[in-house]
């Protein structure tokens, strides 16, 4: 209580700062008992020049706050950069509340606040002016337009009984090419035959003249539901008598539900890299063929920082699931700026939820993540051996796997796909690797058809003293530090030689060691043969 008190005072003196700045007395804190009207200064004249309005409706916790339109008429610009009209889903300093910005003569459509408090800004620069415009505000006590990227819908009260003679409409408007998938979690309504009494109606569309999906009442949850368009309508209607708990719902945009299935590809926080919207829960589905494992990486994460207090992720979070959902096994919950490494699933699905709380809200995360094709690499002292089940590579010609150089491609046996690999034909070269020479080269796995050129890269890698080898799959990301890598090994080289006139002598000891082995595999095969004519 004494935390809420102390919001509402610093909000007092947020707007008597605001209001003192400017000529033109207009904006305020409202706390309407039920509705009213706003318009900008002079309405309907023409409104005055450089002014700056802020209006804070406040209304009852539990409650949200309905706007609508009956008048627009501002100064035009493609980016509303002269005269604008912004609407925050709570209070104004924060971008990740901005449910719009509007100018020209485009009417906002009508918004619902996410909870109680919702501003309204009005800004006009020192040129044009227009007839501006009037807005209704009504308090709500259920119901509403709800336009945010995902949310939860409750009865009124939840989880306490609802009341009786209860009528609530929420219309569900997500962004033009989009649609809404709505999920019940909990559902006890007063039961009976026909769900005439107290029941949800979901229709597929904005009105009760779209299709009728369905009516439902008691402990009955309606089915997960997608809608066709943009739009979706839940009504809520209770009776004179006998109540229940009610019922709770989430509902995402397709923005913040997606199931991606590529080989490989990227996605993004919504809105990135602008500030990504508060008080949402978005998820990325990543599904692969069966066979594949999914390497996934984060080359940026900007969110709010741990709380400093529990030292934990509470405010907004990202969470990655090894498995599909959110009751599988947690690899991680990262935010602030903390990179997560690159991780690997155990299976052919990972799950990315994306957590953002009321407040606060920064730029968000970009991922990558490339399906891993199970690699079952040996090597010999003079061989690599590859092999990899064939029904983890749907439909691919044996000329798509290959080591090194097209010249060295799999053979297909029953299961899978082989590579006997000798180091010398199929360009395998030796490295350095902190102290022991490896044998390294580049296995390519082909996915490309017809434009979409896809190639996977794997490294493999064999020590031939102890023929112990390894595989692993070569990122983007990597490609790019082994290019800086290669690029800085380069410049120290030529700066080196420009010292000492004396380069080259990696190479040739990599040479004279392949010579070594090959010179003991033949020195062997003779000694065999010898061992064999005795
Ligand atoms: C707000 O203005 C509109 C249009 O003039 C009017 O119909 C409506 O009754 C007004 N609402 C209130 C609460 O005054
Ligand atoms: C959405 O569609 C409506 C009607 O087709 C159109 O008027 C509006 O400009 C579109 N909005 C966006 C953001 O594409
Ligand atoms: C993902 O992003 C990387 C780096 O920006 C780019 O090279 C790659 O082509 C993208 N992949 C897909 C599938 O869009
Ligand atoms: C890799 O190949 C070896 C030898 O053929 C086999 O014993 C092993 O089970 C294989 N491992 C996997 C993960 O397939
Ligand atoms: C390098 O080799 C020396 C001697 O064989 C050993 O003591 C040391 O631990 C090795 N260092 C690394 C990084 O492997
Ligand atoms: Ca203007
Ligand atoms: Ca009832
Ligand atoms: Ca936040």
């Amino acid at each position: 209580m004494g935390l809420r008190t102390g919001f509402y005072l610093y909000l007092l003196i947020l707007f008597s700062k605001a209001s003192c700045k400017k000529g033109v007395k207009c904006g305020g804190i409202l706390a309407p008992s039920s509705g009213g009207n706003i318009s900008s200064p002079n309405f309907p004249g023409l409104y005055p020049y450089s002014v700056d309005c802020s209006w804070l409706i406040v209304v009852s916790e539990g409650s949200s706050v309905l706007l609508t339109f009956h008048h627009f008429e501002l100064e035009y610009h493609s980016d509303c950069a002269y005269d604008y009209v912004k609407i925050y889903n709570g209070v104004s300093e924060d971008e990740g509340n901005l449910l719009g910005k509007f100018c020209g003569d485009a009417a906002p459509p009508r918004f619902s606040s996410s909870w109680n408090i919702m501003s309204v800004i009005f800004h006009s620069d020192r040129h044009v002016a227009d007839t501006g415009f009037l807005v209704e505000y009504r308090k709500d006590t259920c119901g509403g337009v709800l336009t945010g990227l995902s949310g939860v819908i409750t009865s009124p009260g939840y989880p306490l009984e609802y009341s009786n003679n209860a009528e609530c409409l929420w219309t569900i408007q997500v962004s033009n090419r989009s649609v809404i998938t709505l999920v019940f979690l909990d559902v006890q309504l007063e039961n009976n035959e026909g769900c005439n009494f107290d029941y949800i109606a979901l229709f597929d569309g904005p009105t009760v003249q779209h299709r009728h999906i369905g009516n439902y009442c008691g402990n009955e949850r309606p089915p997960n539901t997608v809608s066709t368009s943009n739009q979706l309508l839940i009504v809520f209607r209770s009776d004179f008598n006998i109540g229940g708990r009610g019922f709770k719902a989430h509902y995402y945009s397709a923005e913040c539900q997606q199931v991606l299935n590529g080989i490989s590809g990227n996605f993004t926080s919504p809105s990135y890299p602008n500030i990504y919207p508060n008080n949402m829960k978005c998820h990325w589905s990543l599904h692969l063929p069966p066979g594949y494992r999914i390497k996934l990486f984060f080359p940026l994460i900007e969110l709010e920082d741990r709380n400093t207090l529990t030292d934990f992720c509470d405010f907004d979070s990202v969470a990655v699931y090894d498995g599909q959902s959110e009751t599988d096994v947690l690899l991680g919950r990262w935010c602030g700026s903390e990179s997560p490494p690159p991780l690997t699933s155990r299976g052919n699905k990972l799950l990315v939820v994306l957590n953002t709380d009321r407040t606060v809200a920064f730029k968000g995360f970009s991922a990558s993540y490339m399906g891993v094709v199970p690699v079952n690499v040996s090597c010999t002292r003079s061989e690599f051996q590859i092999q990899i089940p064939q029904q983890a590579l749907p439909q691919l010609e044996r000329e798509s796997v290959y080591l090194g150089n097209p010249s060295c491609s799999a053979q297909m046996t029953q299961t899978s796909y082989k590579i006997l690999a000798r180091f010398l034909n199929c360009g395998t070269a030796g490295q350095k690797r902190q102290n022991i020479t490896m044998l390294v080269n580049t296995l390519y796995i082909d996915f490309s058809s017809g434009k979409q050129q896809s190639i996977q890269e794997y490294e493999v890698q064999c020590d031939a003293q102890r023929k112990v080898a390894s595989v692993s799959i070569i990122s983007p990301e990597d490609r790019m530090r082994m290019n800086e890598l290669a690029r800085l090994a380069e410049e120290s080289r030529s700066l080196e030689s420009a010292q000492r006139a004396k380069p080259e002598a990696h190479e040739t000891s990599d040479f004279v060691f392949i010579s070594v082995c090959v010179l003991a595999v033949i020195l062997m095969l003779i000694a065999v043969v010898w061992l064999v004519l005795l």
